[in-house]
């Protein structure tokens, strides 16, 4: 099984600020904790952060085409702003799995609503990297070869 791992704004800055919130670990941490989770289920991944939104929508295109089984995504910020996300995730109808690492139906209002997960089978959010983990698990479990 193949999946696309898709992280969004500003996650190239973990671990420099706001250490309360995402904690200590960099960006560099979560690639390495990617592949070692990805090697632990047997599931092969590509990682892929961006900036800017354009990028992210492209790279979801692409995952339809280069026949992946399926999309980890956390789209950060454009979670709760991002309609054209939204669009992209049903128009390549893959199996997806939304992450945050925090918890974010306890900060703010602004990002108690998610336009993302309503294209997304699953949620995990305020787990940290574990979250990322459980999203492999359950994609690998629900759509990969031995599903149950
Ligand atoms: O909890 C999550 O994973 C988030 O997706 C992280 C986003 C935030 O906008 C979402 O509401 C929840 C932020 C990405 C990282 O932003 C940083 C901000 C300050 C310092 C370092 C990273």
């Amino acid at each position: 099984m193949k999946l696309l791992i898709i992280n969004g704004p500003n996650m190239n800055m973990l671990g420099i600020r706001e250490p309360d919130i995402y904690g200590r670990k960099t960006y560099r941490d979560l690639e390495q904790f990617l592949h070692k989770s990805a090697e632990e289920l047997g599931i092969e991944i590509e990682l892929f952060q961006s900036n800017s939104e354009g990028a992210l929508i492209d790279k979801i295109q692409e995952a339809y085409f280069q026949r992946f089984d399926g999309i980890v995504i956390n789209p950060a910020a454009y979670t709760h702003t991002s309609i054209a996300i939204l669009d992209a995730l049903k128009a390549v109808a893959l199996p997806a799995v939304e992450v945050h690492l925090s918890q974010i139906n306890e900060r703010e209002a602004f990002r108690h609503i998610s336009y993302t997960a309503m294209a997304c089978e699953k949620s995990y959010a305020g787990f940290g990297f574990e979250g990322y983990h459980m999203a492999m698990q359950y994609l690998h479990e629900h759509h990969g070869s031995g599903q149950s």
